[in-house]
């Protein structure tokens, strides 16, 4: 047989970066990870941006085909409000976006980053022009969190990764419930990270939130791997049960995406790739990362081959 290439599951738009720094309106120093959801016939963007004070806010971006033509607000979107709200002091990072249905407005969950470590906060909103803030949903030290879009099991669920205080224990993927999106418990830990040699060994996080599919709920997190040379983010799946996410079906054996361009290997955080957003369009989901913590790229997957390649890989 012909030793050739095996094919990469992860296609990176031949445009990448798709929004870099230049791009913006106003002064800043990065723009980077990026909620994305389907807004009417429009894919937006919530955009983490840097300024240069080295506090992050969120900006808007919004297209007609998810991947050029982008139309960004001409001032941050929503900067932290450390006044009112506290938590905010060092900026609002990382946010990831999920539909409610039920509630008819869009969830996000973000990193506010407090004096006492980064915390899970979420806002909600009909339209990415006016936000609710909520405040604080857990404590510090805790980030990667995303709703799923429906109740569980009556509840409301979430993925989410707390920090131990003990270093050996690891950082894993947790999951948590709620009756009301406020009240939190009933936590777990659902994906523990690796140890020893694997990429994804003592600490990992949910990059994008889960993706309902036919076969269980898609999950692609990142796994943090130190090195002498520094950390290497690196991308994973796992599939979760539809009714009982708290089901791990499958994980992969190995990483499916990994920092190879010179975005995604040069820049703020060398060796970073990092989404946070994902929009399924047919068989295919659109995934839109960060690449070392500056500029935003985009890549494409089949869903299905995703699913498949898991089966055959899990571990
Ligand atoms: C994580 C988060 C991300 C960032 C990554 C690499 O902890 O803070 O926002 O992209 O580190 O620096």
């Amino acid at each position: 047989m012909l030793n050739l290439p095996a094919k990469e599951l992860f296609s990176r738009h031949p445009g990448n970066p798709v929004i870099s720094i230049n791009d913006l309106p106003y002064q800043a120093n990065t723009v980077f990870n990026a909620g994305a959801t389907r807004v009417g016939d429009e894919i937006v963007l919530l955009m983490r941006v840097e300024d240069r004070r080295g506090i992050s806010h969120l900006t808007v971006a919004r297209s007609k085909n998810g991947v050029d033509g982008w139309r960004i607000d001409a001032q941050p979107t929503r900067m932290p409000e450390p006044e009112k709200h506290p938590e905010e002091l060092w900026g609002i990072e990382d946010p990831r976006i999920t539909y409610l249905e039920e509630k008819q407005r869009w969830a996000i969950t973000y990193t506010a980053y407090s004096e006492s470590g980064p915390l899970v906060s979420l806002a909600t909103t009909t339209d990415f022009r006016h936000f609710y803030r909520h405040g604080p949903i857990l404590p510090p030290e805790d980030k990667d969190a995303a709703l799923f879009p429906v109740r569980i099991m009556g509840r409301w669920a979430m993925l989410h990764r707390p920090v131990s205080t003990m270093p050996e224990v690891g950082a894993h993927i947790w999951i948590s419930f709620s009756p009301d999106l406020k009240h939190w418990g009933e936590h777990r830990v659902l994906i523990p990270a690796s140890k020893g040699g694997w990429w994804d060994a003592n600490k990992i996080g949910l990059s994008p939130p889960p993706l309902k599919t036919d076969e269980g709920w898609l999950v692609l997190y990142h796994g943090v791997k130190t090195t002498a040379g520094g950390a290497i983010y690196r991308l994973g799946l796992a599939l979760l049960d539809l009714k009982d996410p708290r089901k791990l079906i499958a994980r992969s054996d190995e990483w499916v995406f990994s920092p190879r361009e010179e975005y995604e290997v040069f820049g703020d955080v060398d060796k970073v790739v990092f989404p946070c957003g994902w929009v399924a369009k047919g068989n295919d989901v659109l995934i839109y990362y960060g690449g070392a913590d500056t500029c935003l790229a985009l890549a494409t997957a089949s869903l299905s081959e995703l699913i498949s390649w898991l089966m055959k890989h899990r571990t």
